[in-house]
């Protein structure tokens, strides 16, 4: 009896220390699932105006993770890691595979077993899933065109009739990568794809890291099934970037924010959530789909996980960094 009570009260304790503690006790601990707004029920998706519809012909927005670079974090991308971010409610993943920085361009056999490994974990996982050639210090696309029709050409013969998979060309052009320049590589690409995967949502990233959007919208490309992307980092972008975005959905461009992170632009300060939601009011009002900056365990404030975090057997609130937190409770 008395060690009933005793049981009793330290339940009441540890419930007690639940509600004052939330970060300490875990809301899925050991989830792993399959996305349940995912591909099984929405199909093929199609760009309708500036809206991602599914294919029935409903706005489907889509949300969830970016890898890190793949040549640094692949344990990021297994299946069961992937499907702990769909137990708190993701719907999509985005693998990152660098091109510079000891990306793709030096490793391209390996990153691309790693990529497709990727790939079929979130495809495993009834999720959307962006490959993203994600140029960065090598700012003008034109740079690796060669390699990156190349590497299209594998990927959508391979994945050219799986309805999973989106194709994202360019992560972040920058300096001498320019809209003409953009454009220019764009109408390289975009064909390499569609030859073999012609239902497949493209997206097209933007001049300035992915910010100019409106530069886009006055003169975008000529092909369907494309939307362009718009990244932020919240310490740092705020109502004038939304204001470009405003102004590119107000011209048709469809925008898709295939990165963006609690941080500031260089990965780590903050976090810096009024701002954040102020951005993820402004999307969820434009039925905006987003991927955050970043599935990993590094030591910057934009990673959603905490140093030495082990997501194969699910995660635990306690696993999630402060922007993991803030983040996966928007999904
Ligand atoms: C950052 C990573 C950081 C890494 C750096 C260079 O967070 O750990 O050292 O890249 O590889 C982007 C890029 C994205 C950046 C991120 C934060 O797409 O690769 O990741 N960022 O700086 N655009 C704006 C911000």
């Amino acid at each position: 009896m008395i060690r009933n009570v005793r049981a009793y009260l330290i339940g009441i304790l540890i419930m007690i220390a639940a509600c004052i503690m939330p970060g300490t006790v875990s809301a899925a601990p050991g989830d792993i699932g399959n996305a349940s707004d995912g591909v099984a029920e929405n199909g093929w998706l199609s760009v309708k105006g500036t809206t991602l519809v599914n294919e029935q012909g409903q706005p489907v927005v889509l949300h969830g993770m970016s890898s890190h670079g793949l040549q640094w974090y692949p344990q990021f991308t297994t299946s069961n890691a992937i499907g702990a971010t769909a137990s708190y409610g993701a719907n999509l993943f985005r693998v990152a595979m660098y091109t510079a920085e000891g990306g793709y361009i030096e490793n391209k056999s390996s990153l691309r077993k790693q990529l497709y490994r990727s790939v079929d974990a979130a495809i495993s996982r009834n999720m959307y899933v962006i490959i993203d050639w994600h140029i960065l210090s090598d700012g003008n696309p034109k740079k690796y065109q060669k390699e990156a029709k190349a590497f299209f050409k594998k990927v959508s013969r391979r994945y050219g009739n799986v309805p999973n998979v989106i194709y994202e060309i360019c992560n972040e052009p920058n300096g001498e990568g320019n809209w003409n320049r953009i454009r220019s590589y764009a109408k390289a690409v975009i064909p390499v794809i569609r030859r073999n995967a012609p239902s497949s949502v493209i997206l097209v990233g933007t001049p300035t890291w992915s910010q100019d959007v409106d530069i886009a919208a006055g003169s975008p490309l000529p092909y369907p099934n494309l939307m362009y992307s718009c990244h932020f980092y919240a310490g740092t972008h705020g109502e004038w970037l939304r204001q470009k975005v405003k102004a590119a959905l107000d011209k048709g461009l469809p925008v898709f924010v295939s990165e963006w992170g609690t941080s500031e632009a260089s990965g780590n300060g903050g976090v810096h959530e009024e701002e954040a939601d102020r951005w993820i009011s402004f999307m969820r009002q434009h039925q905006l789909s987003w991927a955050n900056w970043s599935y990993c365990d590094k030591d910057e404030s934009s990673a959603a996980l905490v140093p030495k975090a082990d997501p194969e057997d699910g995660i635990s609130r306690s696993e999630l960094s402060k922007s993991g937190r803030y983040v996966f409770s928007k999904f």
